[in-house]
């Protein structure tokens, strides 16, 4: 219905005005062929009337019957239908003869003496009536063709008379009659005509909609079933504008369908890799960190594979397993030079090869400089506000530049398209992003920053403040753990650099470009890999309480980390004390094990830091040693993944007690582990996993007293509130697993790259920045908001 009224409203519409404007000109157009008609007869009667007065004059002597004559010719005249009335007037003007029906209102006077046949139209009460005039001039024989008589032989007075005029009025009224019909007939033609053309127009319009939609549906249908195997090329050339921009939407609005099912997804490495394929039109990713996630040591058994002890590994490493591709890696180990092929690439994982790690080299200098100087020295305290004070060396601030440099050379090296997808990993890689970008544009950038992100304040001490924040910002999405560290970042963008921050979207529009921040809290893969090897958690803790001596009944704590003094370990270790010293009947009925994973050992406040915690641990035992059994229980080396996992599953009690902590996978790894749902964690209100496993005991680790109640709680828990605490964090950790970190990532880097599709199909141009609130929601299209609708 509305469709038909959409032809027939405007075609009525124009119809109508055409109407208006064309009926009075065919009215006036009639009106003066009319006229023109007349003025024709009216010459015409002027000869014939006039030939028969002039016949009449020659013979006649008598006025009186000449008079009466003549009024006789004129009314015999005037028997026609259209002619109205006659009058003859003389060379004077006076009337001679005419008939009744002449009206009053005209005269011998009305004559236009020098335009003869031109007839005037005049509007009398009776109606409208033609008027023209005819003059009588010559005299002539009884035949047409004789010679005229001559004057002298008529008689003096109608001599006097010559010429005479004939005076001739027509009816016009058949005019108006004809207009009025005109009128009526004009109408209706246009009403036909418009009939007829709208029936057209709409089974033209029906036809051709029809035909719109049965083609807009086979290429839907075509883009949804096309694979990039069978890629899909529509038939008919209608659709081939309009093709790339249905394209593109089909998958936007497949990306946002997926993003809405996002909490339904079991996410596993299928998931990943399937996102990748069909979201990002690939299955490869490049990694870009520092560490490495193999090592290849030289040693008395010739080389041997480790696995570093970093959670960044541990969170990445699946991710690579699941999708394949490359991760650009210092290499640090002893033997890595000795395996890698021509490129400086080996495969790994080395007994099931499934991606590739690519390795870059760095002299003892750049190390010292970038890595223990500039990074570790100086931003990891800077970020985690852990009462070191940070150190910035403009000697490191360069190596930290030129090693940023190398890293990005090797990723775009590494990149077999112009648009891949790379992962920047971490602070020691801040400026990699923008580096990146400048090489490939197109590239879709995710950055994740594993540790905390400042105050600005705190942030401000930094002498390349605006460096580091300009670099991070190359990238398409830059990550964090948390929403508070997301606002931390931004509120430093906004203090130090002329940006534009859109606080609702979470969105920074630096220099022309986007970049989104976002919270993903990170996870781990579940089920860990490695506890498919496993034994069970009772044979764990045989095992474990056979290695170390202890009875049956001792129960066992756990605190493993990196030796950094950031975890918290003096802290653990002085609750440990007040444990005891308040409840001294705990006295060899446990034992608290500590792993500690020697990390960066050559920066003085990490070999400080690991002789405080091995003097507190002599200090603790010594206090407490009873027969042979000593509180305390540490390991301050390396151990192999599966044994960290045997200690975590032997424990009653895992004890997390981080000064600041991004997220910590120690506290998950525990909860994985613990398939038995049983064993208590002990949690550090500062660690940024305490925002999900509420099931923990969230502790203050500054509060010794507190912690140390902590431990006595764990200890004395039943079972029943352990694994109701225990589901409850499994559940969370199974759910939020690494998979769905990275996934949560990749979706919303394939919605930011179809975005940018979208853009450059509409022709906007990149490189400008957003000046107006459309354009700012233009560029934060495809941003994912929590309703989960999609902002076009
Ligand atoms: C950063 C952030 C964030 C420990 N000792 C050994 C060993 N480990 C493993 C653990 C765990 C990993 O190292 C440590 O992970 P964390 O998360 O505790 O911490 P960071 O290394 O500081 O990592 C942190 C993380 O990035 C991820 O984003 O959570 O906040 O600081 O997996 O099991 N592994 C081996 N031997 C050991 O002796 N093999």
């Amino acid at each position: 219905m509305k469709l038909t009224l959409r032809f027939l409203l405007p075609l009525i519409a124009s119809l109508g005005i055409m109407a208006f404007v064309l009926v009075p000109f065919v009215e006036h157009l009639m009106e003066v062929w009319f006229i023109r008609d007349l003025d024709i007869r009216s010459r015409l009667i002027g000869r014939s009337v006039g030939a028969e007065v002039q016949r009449l004059l020659s013979e006649s002597t008598d006025m009186t019957t000449t008079r009466k004559k003549l009024l006789k010719i004129l009314i015999k005249a005037t028997d026609d239908e259209r002619l109205m009335a006659l009058e003859i007037c003389d060379a004077e003007g006076q009337s001679f003869a005419k008939t009744d029906s002449f009206p009053s209102q005209i005269n011998c006077q009305s004559i236009d003496q020098n335009h003869p046949f031109s007839g005037k139209v005049l509007q009398l009460p009776s109606g409208s009536i033609h008027f023209s005039f005819s003059p009588i001039e010559r005299i002539l024989s009884d035949s047409e063709d004789s010679q005229p008589r001559p004057l002298q032989e008529f008689s003096a007075r109608i001599l006097t008379m010559l010429p005479l005029k004939l005076l001739i009025i027509h009816d016009m009224s058949f005019v108006d009659r004809r207009s009025r019909d005109t009128k009526i007939y004009m109408g209706l033609v246009f009403l036909c005509v418009g009939l007829v053309i709208a029936f057209l127009s709409l089974v033209i319009a029906r036809w051709s909609r029809t035909h719109w939609i049965q083609g807009v549906q086979k290429l839907l249908g075509g883009i949804r079933n096309s694979d990039d195997n069978e890629p899909f090329v529509p038939s008919n050339q209608d659709f081939l504008p309009i093709f790339k921009d249905v394209k593109a939407l089909v998958k936007e609005l497949e990306a946002t369908r997926q993003l809405q099912d996002e909490s339904r997804i079991n996410w596993n490495p299928s998931t990943l890799k399937e996102i990748l394929k069909k979201q990002l039109d690939g299955e490869r990713i490049i990694v870009v960190s520092n560490r490495e996630p193999y090592i290849h040591q030289n040693s008395e058994h010739g080389i041997t594979i480790q696995k570093p002890a970093s959670g960044l590994v541990t969170a990445l490493e699946p991710i690579l397993r699941a999708c394949s591709g490359t991760w650009v890696a210092h290499g640090s180990g002893t033997a890595d030079r000795q395996v890698v092929d021509t490129n400086d690439r080996v495969q790994v994982p080395p007994d099931h090869p499934m991606y590739l790690i690519r390795r870059i080299w760095l002299s003892k200098e750049e190390e010292e400089g970038y890595y223990y100087g500039f990074a570790n020295e100086g931003l990891w305290p800077l970020c985690h506000i852990a009462h070191t004070r940070p150190q910035f060396r403009s000697e490191d601030w360069i190596w930290y530049v030129k090693a940023n440099q190398k890293f990005s050379n090797a990723v775009c090296e590494e990149a077999t398209d112009s648009a891949p997808v790379i992962l920047v990993q971490d602070y020691h890689l801040a400026l990699a992003p923008r580096l990146i970008r400048e090489r490939l544009p197109g590239a879709t950038i995710l950055s994740f920053w594993h540790i905390p992100w400042p105050n600005a304040e705190s942030f401000g001490i930094c002498p390349w403040k605006n460096e580091i924040l300009a670099g991070l910002l190359g990238s398409s999405i830059v990550g964090f753990h948390t929403q508070f560290h997301c606002n931390n970042f931004m509120e430093c963008v906004d203090r130090y650099l002329e940006a534009r921050i859109d606080r609702e979207t979470n969105t920074i529009i630096y220099k022309g470009k986007a970049t989104q921040v976002r919270a993903y809290p990170i996870s781990i893969e579940w089920p860990p890999q490695v506890l498919q090897t496993l034994p069970t958690a009772v044979d764990c803790r045989r095992i474990v309480a056979e290695r170390h001596g202890l009875s049956e009944a001792c129960k066992i704590i756990v605190g493993i980390d990196r030796l950094d003094y950031t975890k918290g370990i003096i802290e653990r270790l002085r609750a440990v004390e007040k444990f005891l010293e308040k409840d001294n009947s705990w006295s060899k009925k446990f034992v608290f094990i500590q792993i500690g994973a020697p990390t960066r050992s050559t920066i003085p406040s990490y070999r400080d830091f690991a002789l405080e915690v091995e003097r507190t641990v002599h200090h603790i035992n010594d206090k407490y040693r009873k027969d042979n059994w000593e509180p305390i229980v540490y390991l301050p080396v390396h151990h192999e993944v599966d044994q960290v996992y045997h200690y975590l599953r032997a424990a009653e009690l895992c004890m997390v007690t981080s000064l600041h902590d991004g997220m910590n996978l120690v506290a998950k790894e525990y909860v994985a582990a613990h398939d038995d749902e049983r064993g208590t964690l002990l949690l550090s209100i500062f660690a940024g996993a305490s925002r999900e496993l509420t099931g923990a005991l969230i502790v203050n680790p500054y509060d010794i007293d507190q912690v140390a109640e902590g431990i006595r709680a764990a200890l004395s828990m039943s079972l029943d509130e352990q694994r109701e605490r225990m589901r409850l964090m499994r559940s969370l950790v199974r759910e939020y697993n690494i998979y769905r970190w990275a996934g949560r990532m990749l979706l919303d880097a394939s919605r930011i790259r179809l975005h940018e599709q979208l853009r450059y199909v509409k022709g906007i141009n990149h490189d400008t920045s957003p000046s107006t609130s459309e354009e700012l929601i233009e560029h934060n299209l495809g941003v994912y908001s929590p309703g989960g609708i999609l902002r076009i």
